[in-house]
């Protein structure tokens, strides 16, 4: 393409070339690099429209056709607000102006209740299969940055958002951070951290974490839940020490299991009590709650929160769920009455089911007796555009229909019960629903009962799955532990890769499950682990890769192979992050017009013209696209 760029170029062809031309004209050189990912996205394109989408997970087309409208904001006056000014003042301005100490102490003073958003997070990340690209978020940021100029936060990274965006959405997680935080200044931004594990499922050195949230931190990131999934202090403390070595808001998070009121409940309030007093002790600005599955009950909301609240007046808490058993909103409301300080809500359209109650449900609920300090018409036209993009991620939607009130019996997670109803749905396997959820609900039991959430809710959807296989009973199970050939993480949970279940591991299932194979750990993973070479790391993949930065170096601690495909098929095809995303899940029509921005002041105008026939010999198809006005040809394999 060089050459190509070479011969056409205007000074070139006429002649009065001279040896300095290639010194004297740099933006040759940009041709050449806006062609070559010009004609690898005309790759991109033209896989798709012979060979269809290969992105995992995507059922069809999605329904919506055009492209989803960027809702106006209405003042009170009838007028439009102008989301292209500078948006108000919010909660980061006073963290960068006071430091996370005060502002922990001013959330804390607030009066009345604090809302955290999770629809760039948890919302898509619960419902529909964490697909949703940073093409999409980016639209709607400056008019979110409006919109939500009172709120908390928005929570937008990490969780699994970090390992779905390089493994099925061929994005840069890091550019992600970076994009939105340019286009939200004010409204802080809240990430979800696995504590030893990072976004990752098992632990890593601790210098890799440290390294991890230091990134995060300098690329955007304000506010760290950070939690441990079977409430580990030891687990917990590596990912809290990082984001106070790293200067951000520390909300030590502890994860809630099942209904605390429910008769004989191993995690009930003294539980509780008990593990917040250790969290206080070791220090957070902010203490998290997170009820990954939905099943704090109203009643059991009132008690937990009012007891803490009693006990640590100054603390500001901050509640997690989702909306599982259609009781969120109702919870919710109880936590704010109760002395919360930050609950999470979803946008509208991306709320409800197995995702988090809906921010302007919530609203109305405590109207008239608690201020949120966000404005309830901008919200409510805000969420437009989500209804028109749940409609452009159909083809991720797993076909949940209402609450599911089982949920108290199976505690699955929100984002765990609608990938294992999904999976059960691609299977055929609709009509074993139930029995999946009952052996989750055995396959715990099992376990010793564990809070479940990534990585433990992994370990108990896997020895579900292979009960419901393999048709095992418990009892099955307790009798042939030492002869079964038990899924992977079934052994790291045993083995202690995980950390130290409250109450200990389920004995003698442990030693008849490990047997001669693997050790019993007592402490915490990490200690064995030798730390990273990072500087090493870095020469290395600077080598394999060209361009390389600390956040490459943090994408590939915690996901080695993830990274490397990820980059292999940016080599192919190019950033496909600037793809709109009908052009990114369905095939291009002909004649169609795909308008691309590959960078500021740089649009592609792509038209597709036709597909050629299919020679057989080689197996090839050649596609034809006008690109802004000439023609170009792409040979792809045929792979049907
Ligand atoms: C995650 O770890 O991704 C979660 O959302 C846990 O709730
Ligand atoms: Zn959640």
């Amino acid at each position: 393409p060089f050459l190509l760029t070479l011969l056409t170029h205007q000074v070139f062809k006429s002649g009065e070339y001279w040896t300095t031309f290639i010194d004297d004209t740099p933006q040759l050189f940009e041709m050449v690099s806006s062609q070559n990912r010009a004609q690898k996205l005309l790759h991109y394109l033209a896989d798709l429209a012979v060979n269809g989408s290969s992105i995992k997970g995507q059922i069809g087309l999605p329904k919506l056709t055009g492209h989803p409208t960027i809702p106006h904001l209405h003042n009170e006056d009838g007028t439009i607000l102008d989301v292209s000014t500078k948006p108000p003042a919010g909660w980061r301005d006073v963290l960068l102006e006071h430091g996370p100490e005060e502002f922990a102490k001013q959330v804390r003073k607030f009066n009345g209740t604090l809302l955290m958003d999770t629809t760039w997070r948890d919302a898509h990340q619960s419902l529909l299969a964490t697909r949703v690209r940073t093409y999409d978020l980016a639209a709607i940021a400056p008019t979110t940055a409006h919109a939500l100029s009172g709120a908390f936060a928005l929570e937008c990274w990490g969780g699994a958002t970090f390992d779905v965006s390089m493994r099925f959405l061929h994005e840069d997680p890091w550019e992600r951070l970076r994009i939105l935080r340019k286009l939200v200044p004010n409204v802080p931004f809240q990430m979800l951290l696995r504590g030893a594990n990072g976004v990752a499922y098992s632990s890593l050195p601790d210098n890799a974490i440290d390294h991890f949230v230091k990134q995060a931190k300098d690329n955007g990131v304000d506010i760290f839940r950070v939690f441990d999934a079977l409430n580990d202090l030891e687990q917990l403390k590596v990912g809290v020490d990082a984001v106070k070595k790293a200067g951000g808001v520390v909300e030590a998070t502890i994860c809630y299991s099942g209904d605390m009121l429910a008769k004989g409940k191993k995690y009930n309030l003294d539980y509780y009590l008990d593990i917040t007093d250790k969290v206080v002790k070791s220090g957070t600005h902010i203490l998290g709650i997170k009820d990954m599955a939905g099943t704090l009950k109203p009643s059991a909301a009132k008690l937990l929160i009012g007891s803490i609240r009693a006990k640590y007046p100054q603390l500001p808490i901050h509640v997690h769920t989702h909306d599982s058993a259609g009781t969120g909103v109702a919870s919710m409301a109880a936590c704010a009455l109760a002395g919360a300080d930050v609950v999470d809500v979803a946008t509208n359209s991306m709320s409800g089911l197995t995702s988090q109650p809906s921010i302007n449900a919530l609203l109305a609920a405590l109207d008239g007796e608690i201020d949120s300090n966000v404005n309830v018409g901008y919200i409510r036209e805000l969420d437009a555009y989500w209804a028109e993009m749940r409609l452009l991620y159909s083809c991720f939607e797993a076909d949940l229909k209402g609450p599911d009130p089982e949920v108290y019996v199976h505690e699955i997670p929100g984002g765990q019960l609608t990938n294992l109803l999904f999976q059960a749905q691609q299977l055929g396997l609709g009509e074993k629903w139930a029995e999946t959820k009952r052996a989750y609900r055995e396959a715990n039991l099992l376990l010793g009962d564990v809070v479940k959430v990534t990585p433990t809710s992994k370990v108990v959807g896997d020895l579900a799955q292979f009960m419901v296989t393999n048709k095992l009973t418990s009892d099955d199970v307790r009798r042939l532990a030492s002869s079964l050939d038990f899924p992977d993480s079934v052994m790291d949970f045993f083995e202690g890769l995980i950390g130290q279940p409250y109450g200990g591991f389920p004995e003698p299932l442990r030693s008849d499950v490990l047997k001669n194979k693997r050790r019993k750990l007592t402490q915490r993973p990490g200690l064995e682990l030798a730390p990273f070479e990072l500087a090493k790391i870095k020469e290395d993949l600077s080598t394999r890769f060209g361009d390389i930065d600390e956040c490459d170096v943090a994408s590939y601690n915690m996901y080695p192979k993830v990274y490397e495909d990820f980059r292999k098929i940016k080599e192919k095809y190019g950033d496909l992050s600037v793809l709109p995303t009908k052009n990114f899940l369905s095939p291009p029509a002909i004649g169609e017009e795909i308008v691309v921005t590959i960078e500021q002041g740089k649009t592609l105008i792509i038209k597709p013209q036709a597909i050629g026939d299919l020679n057989k010999e080689t197996g090839i198809r050649e596609v034809y696209f006008e690109l802004n006005g000439e023609l170009r040809k792409v040979a792809v394999a045929d792979k049907s």
